[in-house]
């Protein structure tokens, strides 16, 4: 099967297996699991932050993010497609008490404009206190699009203005950088937390890292063990994230690479719709024109032929590039679609 459903379905190499297998570990609700220290002092020095700390998923990272950021009843203004709205089951209101402000971004950029109309009076007691802009890079249902780093200049502009906190949900920051061929920290220097994963295109099994200032982090490690995300010998899993961001990091450029591929492949076939020139990192949605083809009978014949797709809505696909799929297999799934669209074309 060659799998573009998401990049989280990768598996870990042989030599991650290795590294994990060697790790030393120690029990890190005592802080005393050397590989995990390792990692966070690693991820903090790459982001530029005072402190960072791993935790179990993208959605606990968000989540803690949210909680550490905010007081309950708080308000958050982010784009009305933001993975922590769309996808993290109502954790932010459910757990983290904060209620949401949504705008509507172009392909999930915020416009800084939008942001200040939207920033409640502090004034009057009537309104929710807004105390976080929450930004995500690069922002999964735009398509896998990267912020430009002015804007997030300009937005954190707008926040510090406010006296507001600034978030990035970077599940897939690594994926902007390398794309734009920068450093992390010409995005982290203007926000006040983030949130990288591990477990996406970069290939470790489990975790997500958090970032900020030192105080910021100690609020995360209490509310990370207040939500039972506290973990002994974790070092195992701290172990294969060193080693993604040792070796997985700079291949992320052959993952976009293969997306543009298979972009531009099926911008070529008349039954789909897509903009290839949008596609700049590892993500990209298309959708089936269905007067051609029944978007039901692609999914299944692709399945059946070996490819997996994400049928996000009726007519909608996400196919998502990774560790785990070559170029070779980009190939294969053009020609593929190729095959099955012959087989199907109405
Ligand atoms: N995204 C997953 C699904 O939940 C949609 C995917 O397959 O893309 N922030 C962003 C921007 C994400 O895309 C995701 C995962 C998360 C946070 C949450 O990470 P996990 O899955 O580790 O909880």
């Amino acid at each position: 099967m060659i799998d573009l459903r998401s990049d989280t379905v990768t598996r870990p190499t042989t030599g991650m297996l290795e590294a994990m297998f060697k790790a030393e570990v120690g029990d890190d609700v005592y802080g005393e699991d050397p590989t995990t220290n390792r990692l966070e002092e690693k991820v903090a020095k790459l982001l530029g932050k005072e402190d960072s700390i791993f935790v179990p998923s993208g959605t606990m990272a968000n989540l803690l993010s949210l909680r550490a950021n905010t007081q309950p009843g708080d308000e958050v203004i982010l784009d009305r497609n933001s993975h922590v709205f769309l996808n993290e089951g109502g954790g932010g209101a459910a757990i983290s008490g904060v209620q949401f402000f949504l705008l509507e971004g172009d392909r999930g950029m915020l416009d800084p404009l939008k942001i200040e109309q939207a920033v409640r009076d502090p004034g009057d007691y009537h309104h929710p206190m807004t105390s976080l802009i929450w930004i995500e890079n690069t922002h999964n249902r735009g398509g896998g699009c990267i912020y430009p780093p002015d804007l997030v200049k300009e937005i954190s502009h707008m926040a510090k203005k406010h006296n507001l906190r600034l978030h990035m949900d970077g599940a897939r920051l690594l994926n902007a950088t390398v794309a734009l061929r920068i450093d992390p920290q010409e995005y982290t220097r203007y926000v006040d937390s983030t949130m990288i994963c591990l477990s996406k295109g970069l290939g470790a099994p489990v975790g997500s890292m958090v970032a900020g200032d030192r105080e910021f982090i100690k609020r995360v490690r209490r509310f990370r063990k207040m939500f039972g995300g506290g973990m002994r010998q974790i070092g195992y899993l701290a172990a294969a994230g060193i080693y993604a961001l040792d070796h997985h990091v700079e291949r992320l450029a052959e993952d976009h690479a293969n997306a543009r591929l298979l972009a531009k492949a099926i911008a070529q076939l008349d039954c789909f719709e897509i903009d290839p020139n949008n596609v700049g990192t590892n993500i990209l949605y298309f959708r089936v024109v269905e007067e051609k083809l029944n978007p039901g009978s692609l999914e299944e014949e692709l399945r059946k032929n070996g490819v997996l797709v994400h049928r996000v809505g009726s007519n909608f696909f996400r196919a998502v590039t990774h560790l785990d799929v070559s170029r070779q297999d980009t190939l294969k799934v053009i020609s593929t679609l190729k095959q099955v669209i012959s087989q199907l074309s109405l």
